[in-house]
């Protein structure tokens, strides 16, 4: 059966939740941060071929990567609406929303992780040399790259309420870790409307919501 290593606090919860959509059957394994350096404990480690989560084991399969994972389950279920069909008029844009997710807004997310965690890390001394250059590089690339992609999220959302289509799809699974963390970190508020609602939208999702009560933390969003 397929078990998902799922470690506290990560992006995990997006492979819990479209399992808990699909209804179909797999193991749970919770795993708790390394207490002090916040990342995977060894055990977890051991488990994931890169030592990151979200990780699944299915017989002698030992999966890691979101996408990997997503297009993997997906593959079992051929029929699920959550992946629109080759021909279907969603699929450009199914497309377009689950890999600008992995390919283009979790990287602006992590630079600006990397970035915060140089800051407070950085010796005093230079501190305010490292916050300078820094500022530079958010201003001339993570804020206009996000600024981009929120636009046309906002836009995209318009049409439907849905980033691929007229229901939900594993686009809009894919997209709820970076738009939910957008969203926490106050980036949404009064300029997308669109945006905002999608969020209360999945929140009201039963399959969000059971995914949520098994991960059993409230996600913690911008932790690496
Ligand atoms: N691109 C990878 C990123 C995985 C990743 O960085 N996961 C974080 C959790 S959000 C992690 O495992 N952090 C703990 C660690 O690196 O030890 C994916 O989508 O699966």
């Amino acid at each position: 059966m397929l078990t998902l290593h799922h470690l506290e606090y990560s992006q995990s919860y997006r492979v819990l939740w479209l399992l808990e959509e699909l209804g179909t059957e797999y193991e749970l394994k919770l795993y708790e941060r390394d207490k002090t350096t916040r990342l995977a404990p060894a055990d977890y480690k051991a488990v994931s071929p890169l030592g990151t989560s979200p990780t699944i084991t299915d017989g002698d399969l030992n999966l890691a990567e979101t996408g990997a994972i997503f297009d993997y389950v997906l593959d079992k279920h051929p029929d699920s609406p959550l992946r629109p069909k080759a021909d279907s008029a969603a699929r450009t844009d199914y497309l377009f929303w689950i890999h600008a997710a992995q390919g283009s807004m979790m990287p602006m997310m992590l630079m600006s992780i990397v970035f915060q965690m140089l800051e407070t890390k950085s010796p005093g001394i230079i501190r305010p040399l490292i916050k300078a250059v820094l500022g530079k590089a958010r201003s001339a690339m993570v804020k206009p790259r996000m600024k981009l992609l929120l636009d046309k999220a906002e836009a995209d959302l318009a049409a439907t309420g849905w980033f691929a289509g007229d229901s939900l799809t594993a686009a809009d699974m894919m997209m709820s870790y970076p738009i939910e963390s957008a969203h926490t970190k106050g980036m949404l508020e009064g300029n997308y409307p669109n945006c905002e609602a999608w969020v209360e939208r999945i929140k009201a999702l039963p399959s969000y919501q059971s995914a949520k009560e098994k991960d059993g933390r409230p996600s913690a969003i911008f932790q690496l």
